[in-house]
C-alpha cells in the first residue's frame, strides 16, 4: 500500500484490474515498462468481482471467453460448462492474476480520481483517493463499458425500510431470500438471469418490467473431456477464427442470405434449428437481421410465438412479448425465463402502463397499486461506454476536461476508440467508437492491449516523446462509426446502446459495428503506417 501524499513516477499507470487492465499490465511488464494497475475494488476481476447476482453468468462460450495470448493459460485452464458462471469467470481471473504474478503490481481499494495532463514536463498527474499522486508517461483506462450502475431517481427510494440490491453490486455473503417478498425492477440481461432463480427461493417475486425483452435458451451443459482435449489441441485454430471474425464468437452468419428468401416454412424451421441449439447464434439466423426491418420482424415473430406457447396465462404472455426490432437491443439468453412465469408464487406488473410512482417504507407503488416487499433488487443496468470514464476528472494538454471535449456525451469523438485528439498519451481500452459491447469482449480487449502495447514500443524503440490523435482523424473515424450504426437497426431503438436508458443521457450510438476483423485490419494498417492520424513529436 501506498500512503497518503506520497508521489510515485512510472511509465504507464493502469485504471482497473479486470480483463483489461489485468492484461495491460502483464503486456507493458514484460516489455520491461513500470506500470501498475490501480482497482477500486478488493481485488481482481472487474464487472466479475462485482456482479455477484442470483444466476449471474456470461453469454460468450466458456472457451472463448478468455485470454488466448498465452497457450499455457489455455492449456492450463479447464472450463467446466458452456457459458461460464460468475465464479467460474472470477475464479479464472485470480487464476491469471496468480499465474502471472500480476498481484506485486496491482494496487486494489483504490480508486483514481483524476488524471491531468501536464503539457510542460510531458507526463499524466494521477490522483488516487487516499492522496496519492502518480506521476506516469502514459495513462491508460480499462475501467469496462457496463461498470458505472443505474439506479434511477425513484422518488422515496430512501425511505424503504427493507433490504435493496443493485445486481451489479451485489454482497460477497449469501442474500437469504427465502420466503421473502421480492421485488425486480428490470429484465434485460441482468434481470433475465436472476428472475428464475430468485423465484425457486423468494416466497414471492413481483417482476416489475418497462420493456419485455426478447430472450433465447441458452442451454447450457457440461462440457465433456474430450471436447476439452480437441479444443486445446486445436485452439490456435480457433484463436485466429475468434480474432477475425465479425463478433469474436465461433459463430458466424447460419444462412448467408435473407431472412426474406426462404419461405416461411423453411423460415420457421431454420429459426426452430437455432432455438434449439441455443446460445447467442439465434441473431445470425440470416445475414440481415439487424438491417433490414422486414426480415427483422420475421425472427421477431418466431420468438413472440415461442413465449405464447410457454406462458400458460395468455394475459401474461402478451405482456411479455416486445415489438421493437429483436437484437436492436442487445440480445438476451436465459435458461427457464419465460417458464417462471408459470410458477405461483410470480407476478408480473407491466410499469409502462401503470407506471412506477415510488418507492414507500413498504415497498413499490406504481401508478395502480402499491406491492409490498422484503427486498428491491435493481436490475436496472448501467450507465454505459461514456459512464465509467466520466467518473474520472480526465483532462488533456489544455485542461479541458474529457466530458467536456465529449460536451457531455454530445460530441463523443475518439480515434479508433482508443485515443483522443487534445489527450497525449491516454488510451483507452475499448472505448467509445470501438467494436468493443458488440464482440466477445475479451477478443476485443486483447486486440486494444495489444495494439497499445505495440504503440508505446514503438515510441520507446523510435525515441518518440508523444503521441496524440489528429482531430481530422478523429472527426473522420466518428463520422464513419456513425455511418456505419445508421444503416442498421441498432440506432432505431431506445437502449443502453444509444444511451436512452439514463435519464438526460444526449443519444448516440458509440460502439463501432464493421465487426472485430475489419477493425483489426484498420488499427494493423494504422500501424504499420508509422500512425497514421496520430502526431507523434
Ligand atoms: O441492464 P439493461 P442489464 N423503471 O439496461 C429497466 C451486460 N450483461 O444489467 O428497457 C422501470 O439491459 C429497463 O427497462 P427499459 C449485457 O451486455 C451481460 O440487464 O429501459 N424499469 C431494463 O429492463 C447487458 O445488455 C450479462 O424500459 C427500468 C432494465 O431495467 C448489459 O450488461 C449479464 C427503469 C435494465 O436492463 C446490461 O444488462 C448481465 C425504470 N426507471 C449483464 N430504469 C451476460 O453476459 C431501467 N429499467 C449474460
Amino acid at each position: 500500500m501506498t500512503n497518503t501524499n506520497q508521489c510515485i513516477n512510472l511509465d504507464a499507470v493502469v485504471v482497473g484490474a479486470g480483463f483489461s487492465g489485468l492484461y495491460m499490465l502483464y503486456r507493458l511488464r514484460e516489455a520491461g515498462f513500470s506500470t501498475r494497475t490501480f482497482e477500486a475494488a478488493a481485488d481482481v476481476g472487474g464487472v466479475w468481482y462485482a456482479n455477484r447476482y442470483p444466476g449471474a453468468k456470461c453469454d460468450s462460450e466458456s472457451i472463448i471467453y478468455n485470454y488466448t495470448f498465452s497457450d499455457e493459460l489455455i492449456q492450463e485452464w479447464t472450463w467446466t460448462s458452456r457459458f461460464p458462471e460468475q465464479a467460474e469467470i472470477l475464479k479464472y481471473l485470480n487464476f491469471v492474476a496468480d499465474r502471472l504474478d500480476l498481484r506485486r503490481d496491482i494496487q486494489f481499494n483504490t480508486r483514481i480520481t483524476s488524471a491531468h495532463y501536464d503539457k510542460e514536463n510531458k507526463n499524466w498527474k494521477i490522483q488516487t483517493e487516499d492522496g496519492t499522486t502518480l506521476i506516469a508517461k502514459y495513462f491508460i483506462t480499462g475501467v469496462g463499458c457496463l461498470s458505472a450502475s443505474n439506479i434511477p431517481n425513484f422518488k422515496g427510494i430512501d425511505s424503504f425500510e427493507g433490504e435493496a440490491y443493485h445486481t451489479g453490486h451485489w454482497p460477497h455473503e449469501k442474500v437469504d431470500l427465502s420466503g421473502k417478498r421480492v421485488g425486480l425492477i428490470g429484465t434485460g440481461s441482468s434481470g433475465i438471469q436472476a428472475i428464475p432463480v430468485i423465484a425457486q427461493e423468494a416466497g414471492h417475486l413481483t417482476v416489475f418490467q418497462r420493456t419485455p425483452a426478447y430472450s433465447t435458451p441458452a442451454r447450457n451443459y457440461q462440457y465433456d473431456p474430450e471436447f476439452i482435449r480437441q479444443t486445446k489441441a486445436n485452439y490456435e485454430e480457433i484463436r485466429q477464427q475468434i480474432r477475425w471474425s465479425k463478433m469474436g464468437y465461433l459463430h458466424t452468419v447460419v444462412n448467408n442470405r435473407s431472412a426474406l428468401e426462404d419461405t416461411p416454412e423453411e423460415r420457421q424451421q431454420e429459426y426452430q434449428k437455432i432455438w434449439e441449439r441455443g446460445g447467442l447464434g439465434f441473431s445470425q439466423t440470416y445475414n440481415d437481421l439487424l438491417e433490414n426491418g422486414e426480415s427483422n420482424e420475421t425472427a421477431s415473430e418466431f420468438i413472440r410465438s415461442k413465449i405464447g406457447e410457454i406462458v400458460k396465462d395468455p394475459n401474461v404472455a402478451e405482456k411479455l412479448k416486445p415489438s421493437y426490432y429483436y437484437s436492436a437491443k442487445r440480445p438476451v439468453l436465459d435458461t427457464n425465463y419465460y417458464e417462471t412465469f408459470n410458477r405461483d408464487n410470480v407476478t408480473l406488473v407491466d410499469v409502462k402502463a401503470a407506471p412506477i410512482v415510488e418507492i414507500t417504507p413498504k415497498g413499490i407503488r406504481t401508478a395502480e397499486a402499491e406491492y409490498e416487499l422484503d427486498v428491491i433488487v435493481f436490475a436496472t443496468g448501467y450507465d454505459a461506454m461514456t459512464g465509467p470514464l466520466f467518473k474520472i476528472d480526465i483532462r488533456g494538454k489544455d485542461g479541458v476536461s474529457l466530458k467536456e471535449k465529449w460536451d457531455n456525451g454530445t460530441q463523443t469523438r475518439t480515434y479508433l476508440g482508443l485515443a483522443n485528439a487534445g489527450f497525449p498519451n491516454m488510451f483507452m481500452i475499448t472505448g467509445p467508437e470501438s467494436p468493443s459491447v458488440l464482440s466477445n469482449v475479451p477478443v476485443s480487449i486483447e486486440q486494444h492491449v495489444e495494439w497499445i502495447g505495440d504503440c508505446i514500443e514503438y515510441l520507446r524503440e523510435h525515441n518518440i516523446e508523444t503521441i496524440e490523435a489528429n482531430a481530422d482523424a478523429e472527426e473522420a473515424w466518428s463520422k464513419h462509426c456513425r455511418e456505419l450504426a445508421e444503416s442498421t437497426l441498432l440506432t432505431k431503438v431506445d437502449s443502453w446502446y444509444t444511451g436512452a436508458n439514463i435519464k438526460d443521457k444526449p443519444r448516440g450510438f458509440l460502439i463501432y459495428v464493421g465487426g472485430v476483423g475489419e477493425y483489426r485490419k484498420i488499427c494493423d494498417e494504422v500501424a504499420a503506417k508509422g500512425y497514421e492520424g496520430f502526431s507523434l513529436v
